[in-house]
């Protein structure tokens, strides 16, 4: 079974610019630096609140809470990592699970046609997350990262041209190390979007740093549909 919330060319679109944050990922208020990404143009949120000074219990639920209404007023789509049961207390929009996670399979059972991402690291992993309901894949750490403590090891471009060229195509999203530098060859590599932490949450201007993300992720697309017109 997959997601059905949005179509495919729409989820496609939603992870173009897919910004994902907790409390400890910003030095300002949370709700505020949100607020800031979604005006510069952010297409996809997740809520990670995990690591090191990360909230807990109510106080966890009460900033899922309001970032997932900031998301509702904006439309933008809200997604929670790893965490089932906060996804469905919020009436989120979808979830997503990494190989050490809930069991893709029981996260769909459990939240039907909302979105299911999972993250795979390799072809194998890919092709199980897709047989186990995932309507995307999350590929990465493309590039060295700072913000997850037990991130593995950089696994390159060629991580999501491999997996283009292996047959994957469901809607993929790059992650790790990613900025406004490197998102254009991400796209261009075959990814559908980028999906960044700190590049946005830690910038002087989120406002800013949302919106050239944005642009690189459009003049990629467009470069590689070969238009030149209006268009994401
Ligand atoms: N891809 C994405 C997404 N989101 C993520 N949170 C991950 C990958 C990483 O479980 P996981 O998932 O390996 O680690 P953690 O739960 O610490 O984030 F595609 F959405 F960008
Ligand atoms: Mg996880």
């Amino acid at each position: 079974m997959r997601g059905n919330l949005l179509d495919e060319a729409a989820l496609r679109r939603a992870l173009s610019v897919y910004f994902i944050m907790g409390s400890n990922n910003c030095r300002k208020d949370p709700l505020h630096v949100l607020s800031e990404a979604i005006e510069g143009g952010i297409t996809l949120f997740q809520f990670r609140e995990k690591g090191s000074g990360a909230l807990k219990g109510k106080e966890m639920a009460e900033l899922a809470w309001n970032m997932r209404q900031l998301c509702r007023r904006h439309s933008i789509p809200f997604i929670v990592n790893d965490d089932v049961d906060l996804a469905l207390e919020v009436d989120a929009d979808g979830v997503h699970v990494g190989q050490e996670d809930e069991a893709a399979v029981a996260v769909r059972r459990r939240i039907g046609s909302r979105i299911l991402g999972v993250s795979a690291y390799n072809l194998q992993e890919a092709e199980t997350a897709i047989r186990n309901g995932a309507d995307y894949l999350g590929v990465g750490p493309l590039f060295a990262t700072m913000t997850k403590e037990d991130a593995k090891a950089a696994s390159g471009l060629a991580s999501v041209s491999e997996l283009r060229e292996r047959g994957i195509r469901i809607p993929v999203v790059g992650i790790g190390g990613i900025t406004a530098m490197n998102a254009g060859d991400v796209i261009l590599s075959g990814a559908d979007g980028v999906s960044v932490i700190s590049a946005i949450s830690m910038a002087e201007i989120p406002v800013e740093a949302a919106s050239a993300l944005k642009v690189a992720v459009r003049e990629a697309s467009q470069r590689r549909t070969g238009q030149t017109g209006t268009g994401r």
